[in-house]
Parts: structure tokens; sequence; C-alpha cells
């Protein structure tokens, strides 16, 4: 770990820069498997499986008996607990519902937005090291709830071509619609085509590795959109005198877990916080199985030394945070000083974990300094949001010269006379 004692200024933009991703050329690649995916559908996914993923896998798709299976496959305790992180998910997520507000912006013009659902939505969860089941609800529950018809969903299979039965448990109770055995980039290339089992899908949503979030990118190309960038996680912890250094070191490294990528950041004003919640660090982390991973995370990561919280919000939003937990004291006061994070934890029992899973908030949250320009992922993220108005004789006849006057302005005489034909219209003067 890198440590700052009182860094001057001048060196923050140093500071706050990601660590550079040594960056394959992988372009040719994505390039290849699109076409290898539009042309051959199916059979290429199920040749993908076994190069990419060693899985001999007959079919793509998962079968019912598939998913009957994994739900005897989880302990009712788990269930229990995928069910309560559903059900403050479903509350937070359908307070976000806005019902239609008509405005009358002149008299008799009458303006407003409906929430239209993407119809198809596609869900992208990756396998490897950490299967995250928490992301299918994170990301089928606000589907759901915006009335999204098809929802979607990819992940690898393992070797021997079955998928982890908890995203499995966690989709059929998320309303998920179809679930198929295809990874990495072949699964975004599929549900951007279509294939003779995977619907063609106008989202995609979700993590993944490098290849997965470059050929997101490449998906953009063919009309799909697609819900963020995404890059490895990060949380910026701040603390002060009083915050607990065992609890700040155990939530720098639950995202230093992640993966060796993943990058935290440590600030306080507090010596003796700064040198304790250092050595809780080189503690906890002997006891923790991923500790791998962890320590290859802490290479990158800052413990750093400051005056005030004021200073260290200052750094915090030049970094914009995919986390920022606030261990201080009097956290209320520094609410409207965050200027740029993803989610934001406030006081010393909020830990990031209870975002990650069960809180209600959405864990889909921008990384690498985009929560300076994005938002998380939200029930806006699977709507569109369509705008009316109407016109009345009278709205037309308030607004009509305006529209006329700015119409001929532009050289735009077409315009000006779709007002001035109806202005001037005998049905009208009747
Ligand atoms: N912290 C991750 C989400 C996650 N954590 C899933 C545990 N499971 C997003 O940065
Ligand atoms: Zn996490």
């Amino acid at each position: 770990m890198k440590v700052y004692k009182f860094p001057t200024k001048d060196t923050w933009k140093d500071l706050v820069k990601r660590p550079v991703l040594e960056k394959k050329e992988i372009s040719g690649l994505i390039t290849e498997i699109f076409a290898e995916v539009e042309k051959n559908g199916d059979k290429a996914l199920i040749e993908f499986n076994k190069k990419f993923d060693k899985a001999d896998t007959q079919s793509i798709s998962v079968s019912k008996e598939e998913i009957e299976d994994a739900q005897k496959q989880i302990k009712d305790e788990l269930k229990e607990a995928i069910q309560q992180a559903k059900e403050n998910i479903s509350i937070f997520h359908a307070s976000q519902k806005q019902g239609i507000q008509k405005i009358e912006t002149t008299k008799g013009v009458v303006c407003w937005r409906e929430n239209r659902a993407v119809e198809k939505v596609g869900i992208y969860i990756p396998g490897g090291t950490a299967p995250l089941f928490s992301t299918v609800l994170m990301l089928a529950v606000p589907a759901n709830l915006a009335g999204c018809k098809e929802i979607v969903l990819c992940t690898p299979p393992d070797k021997k071509g079955n998928v982890n039965p908890a995203i499995l448990y966690a989709a059929k109770l998320c309303g998920v619609s179809e679930i198929f055995k295809t990874g990495g980039a072949q699964a975004v290339a599929a549900m951007t085509f279509g294939t003779e089992s995977i619907p063609a899908v106008n989202k995609i949503f979700g993590p993944g590795n490098q290849f997965v979030v470059a050929a997101k990118e490449y998906a953009q190309r063919f009309g799909v959109a697609i819900d963020m960038p995404a890059g490895p996680s990060e949380v910026l912890v701040i603390a002060d005198e009083q915050a607990v250094p065992e609890f700040c070191a155990a939530d720098l490294l639950s995202q230093a877990e992640h993966g060796s990528d993943s990058q935290v950041v440590f600030i306080t004003t507090d010596l003796k916080v700064f040198d304790e919640t250092i050595e809780c660090v080189e503690q906890q982390i002997k006891e923790l199985p991923r500790n791998e991973f962890a320590a290859q995370a802490l290479e990158n990561s800052s413990f750093i030394l400051v005056n005030s919280v004021e200073e260290a919000l200052e750094f915090s939003n030049l970094y914009a945070p995919e986390h920022l937990i606030l261990a201080i004291d009097d956290f209320e006061k520094y609410i409207p000083e965050v200027q740029n994070a993803g989610s934001v934890f406030l006081g010393n029992y909020s830990c990031e974990s209870a975002g990650d899973y069960a809180s209600g908030t959405n864990h889909t949250l921008p990384t690498n300094a985009y929560a300076k320009n994005y938002s998380g992922v939200s029930l806006d993220s699977f709507v569109k949001k369509i705008t009316f108005q109407q016109l009345s004789k009278e709205g037309l006849k308030n607004l009509g010269k305006t529209i006329e006057l700015m119409a001929e302005a532009e050289g735009l005489f077409a315009h000006k006379n779709a007002v001035s034909i109806r202005l001037n219209n005998k049905c009208w003067k009747t």
C-alpha cells in the first residue's frame, strides 16, 4: 500500500489516478467473436464454451429441470436472505416510480412525459472466481418493476456445463424470462444479434472482465444500449478521530477482495486512526480466503493523512469513487459537499456490504471516475421517457406567433407554415 502524509494539492492529480490496466489488444478478437456469433449462432456459442470455458454444453439454454434442481440445492437460510434482499431492493426501486405530471407551459399548451419500459433487456452475470448472484437481484428486480417484457440472462457455465445454483435461484425469484449458458464477449454478441435460442435485446446490463466490457462497447455500434462503462470496484473511506479502525479496515478489504485490480483509498484526519487502520488491514487480511486478490489490490491503494474533513472531501470529489464511506461524526453536515460519488455510506454502521447485498440501493455503480458524469443503475435505467404535448386552438393561438417568428428566422418556412395554415384555416374562424 502507498502511504501519504499531508500530500500537497499539486500531487493530488497523480493520487486520484486509477492504476493503468495492462490493456491487451483485444478489439480484433471482439470483432471476430461478433462475426462468428452473427454467422453461426448457437453453434458458435457451444464451440466458444468448449474453447474458453472448457465446458461441453449440448444446449445453451438452461432447462426447467436445471432451474428446479437449483432450488433444492440452496439452503433455506440462504433462500430467506436472498428474499429479504429482494424485498428491500424492490421497495427502494419501486419508490423511484414517478407519476405522470401534466404541465401547462402556456395557456392551452400541455406537456408531459410517460415512461415506457425498454422491451427486451439482457443481463450478463460473470462466472469466474466469485459468481455474484446478488447482481441478478440488482438488475432483474428493477427490470421487472419497470415492466420489461423480456429479461434474458447470460452467464458462463462451469467445466461440467452447469450454472451456479444461486444464480439460477435468484433468476427465477426475480422473474428472469430465460437463462443461457454463455459467457464473455460471445454472450454480449448473442444478446446483440440474437441466435436460434437467445433473443436479441435492446439494452445490455452487467459487469464483466475486460472482454465483456469491450464487447459491450462494441455492441453499441449495432444499436444496442448499455448500462454504463464498467471498471474494477473501488471504495474511498473518509475517517475522523471517532472512526473505528477495525471497521474501516474491514470495509477497505471488502472491496479489495473483489479482484487484484480493485482499488481502495483511505483518508483520515487522525494519526492514531491512520496507523491503527493500517495495522488492522494487515491483521484482517491474513484471515481472508481471497487474500491474494486483496493483497494485490492493496499494492495499488493509498492511505492518506490530511488536515481536515473538508480537505478529504475535496480529494474525494476529485477521485469520484464508486463507493464513499463517511466514517465521521457529523456526516449530515457534509452531505451537501459530496459532489462526485456512486453511492454513499454514512456513519460507523453503514458498511459497504449493506449496499452490495441487501439494504435496497443498487450496487451497479459508476467506477473509474465516471461518478463525475454517470449515475448508478436505477429504475430509470430500464425505461425510456416519452414526451407528449397537446395544444388546444387557444394554445396554438397563444404560442403561434413565437413559433412563426423563430421558424422564419431559421429560414424554415415549412415549419412556419404548419402554424400559419392552422391559424388561417376557415374552421379556425368558425
Ligand atoms: N461491490 C460490487 C458488488 C458486489 N459486491 C457484489 C459483492 N457482490 C460492486 O462494486
Ligand atoms: Zn462488493
